[in-house]
């Protein structure tokens, strides 16, 4: 029987009795405990009736509980689904239904929400709370400790990750075992994890960076986490001496140096500190090192991909780039119109192809058509350039994207939200720089000329589909859009106007 995932990041660890997760209560869950907890869930998913293959959509907080149904169905070769914990019934109904979800896990509070798309799917609803309680446990309680792994090849899919597109609408990337067996090797490797290390991790877990960046490498390794609920400074920097590393967005970083506690001498013993998932400004790079004597390492990666490059951890790690490509995975930089590979150092759009590269957008052909090319290069839509010393920037993006604190805000959703709203004849929707979230959502109205559109109103409204952080932080109302000969809206104009309407860029 073969399940390289479940071999290679759970079955290895049972027994161990070492420290996997330290909980903000001082608690330990070790590497075999985790792995009982995740085998009991896995029969509970055995016992639903789910199949190898079968998804599980999971919108819960982040706990122990919630990271064993990971390796619950990495075990029993159920597809994971994991989804933001911000999101509205909405948008979670687009992504269970898109996706077929057999089973709907959920906080006990949402239940009732989510109940009527459950139905419709006749798929399963389970609960697991914030502290670890809810109908799954009870049902996990009552299950042997022991799950013969269900046998998988490194081509099946093991999750599925729903990222939003430029039409609005979100497709789901279907990740299998061998693209996330790969990258946590690879980035074991480069980082030199091992035993001996505990990870801070303050990361959400429905996404890439907290769910298989760190969760998969710590796993890898046989590491520990410091499992914190969120991203909360007191707890990072109460808890930071207990931990050798740190995974986290540039957010985090800027967060903390805005600390007087967060000193040299609180960080003296790190190892290593890692951002990624947005550009880590070079200004907040020379700062950390002023502060700590640490230069942090930042990587580049996508959902669809998992890590691409990474600044070396040995030779000099680079402000304001990415790094090398990590072995095994191959990057160009092409020219949108063509797609023919440029000369060194011209700026174009950057493709990947490699063992971390997905499979395609589920159920979506014609999208994956036109973003994964036939011979295997992803083309991601960020646009950089490699320079003289091979190091990839990153200069800025060939997508209609904007990254907020770590999360992707896909402009066409809420322009869709925006533009059915009384007196919107059109909207057009940009991120400005924002000291905090290192972007931020503006949205520009152009008033239809019988009725004068209420703000308020209208962020209120926009508010009962859309998650929190896609909000506008700012409305503003224009006589119209820029627009060139095509008839496109300028954004790059608006974005040049409204840049410093959170304080100067
Ligand atoms: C929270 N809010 C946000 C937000 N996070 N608004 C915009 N952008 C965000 N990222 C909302 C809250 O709901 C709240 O609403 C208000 O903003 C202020 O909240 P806060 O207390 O300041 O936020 P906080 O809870 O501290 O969260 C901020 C954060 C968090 C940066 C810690 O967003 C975070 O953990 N981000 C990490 C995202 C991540 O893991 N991305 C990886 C994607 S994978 P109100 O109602 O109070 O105003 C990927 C691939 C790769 O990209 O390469 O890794
Ligand atoms: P997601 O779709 O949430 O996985 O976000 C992936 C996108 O985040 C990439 O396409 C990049 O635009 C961005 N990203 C990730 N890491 C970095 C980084 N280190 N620097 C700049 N952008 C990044």
């Amino acid at each position: 029987m073969t399940n390289a995932l479940y071999d290679q990041f759970f079955g290895k660890h049972a027994g161990k009795e070492t420290p996997f997760l330290i909980l903000e209560d001082g608690s330990v869950v070790t590497h075999a405990e985790f792995l009982k907890i995740a085998s009991q869930l896995a029969h509970v998913l055995s016992a639903i009736g789910l199949e190898p293959g079968d998804r599980v959509a999971a919108q819960v907080q982040k706990s122990p509980m919630a990271l064993a149904l990971y390796g619950a169905c990495v075990q029993a070769g159920i597809v994971f689904l994991p989804l933001n914990t911000a999101y509205t019934v909405d948008e979670l109904s687009y992504f269970i239904e898109d996706s077929g979800a057999k089973a709907i896990v959920c906080d006990g509070r949402s239940e009732h929400l989510l109940a009527p798309v459950a139905e419709k799917l006749a798929a399963e609803i389970e609960t697991l709370n914030a502290d670890g309680t809810g109908t799954l446990t009870d049902r996990a309680k009552l299950m042997p400790t022991e799950f013969v792994p269900v046998e998988r090849t490194e081509n099946d899919l093991a999750a599925l990750l729903y990222t939003s597109g430029t039409t609005g609408r979100s497709k789901g990337a279907m990740l299998t075992q061998g693209n996330l067996l790969s990258n946590a090797r690879s980035l074991a490797e480069q980082w030199k994890f091992s035993a001996d290390d505990v990870l801070m991790h303050a990361l959400p877990i429905f996404h890439t960076h907290g769910l298989f960046v760190a969760t998969n490498v710590t796993l890898e390794a046989g590491a520990a986490m410091i499992f914190l609920s969120k991203f909360d400074q007191d707890a990072v920097i109460g808890f930071l001496p207990k931990a050798t590393t740190m995974m986290g967005v540039p957010t985090f970083y800027s967060r903390l140096l805005q600390d007087e506690r967060f000193t040299r001498n609180l960080t003296s013993h790190m190892r290593l500190f890692i951002s990624g998932s947005a550009p880590l400004l070079a200004e907040t790079h020379v700062q950390f090192e002023q502060r700590t004597g640490h230069r942090i390492l930042e990587r580049y990666g996508m959902t669809e991909t998992s890590m691409n490059t990474s600044n070396p951890y040995d030779g000099e790690r680079r402000a304001g780039t990415v790094g090398f490509p990590l072995p095994g995975v191959e990057l160009k930089v092409t020219d949108p119109a063509t797609g023919v590979t440029l000369s060194q150092g011209t700026v174009g759009q950057l493709e990947v192809r490699g063992p971390n590269v997905f499979k395609g957008y589920w159920q979506m052909p014609e999208k994956t058509a036109e973003e994964l090319r036939e011979d295997g290069f992803f083309i991601t839509g960020d646009l950089g350039k490699i320079d003289e010393d091979g190091y990839v920037h990153i200069v800025g993006r060939n997508k209609d994207l904007i990254i907020s604190g770590g999360y992707n805000i896909y402009p066409k959703e809420i322009e869709l939200v925006l533009d059915a709203q009384p007196g919107v004849r059109e909207s057009a929707v940009i991120g400005v720089p924002h000291a905090d979230f290192g972007e931020t959502v503006v949205g520009v109205l152009v008033a239809d000329t019988k009725t004068v559109p209420d703000l308020d109103a209208i962020l209120q409204t926009a508010g009962a589909s859309l998650a929190r952080f896609k909000h506008p932080r700012k409305l503003v109302m224009v006589d119209s859009l820029p627009r060139n000969t095509m008839g496109k809206v300028q954004k790059n104009i608006l974005r040049e106007q409204y840049k410093n309407a959170f304080g100067p860029a």
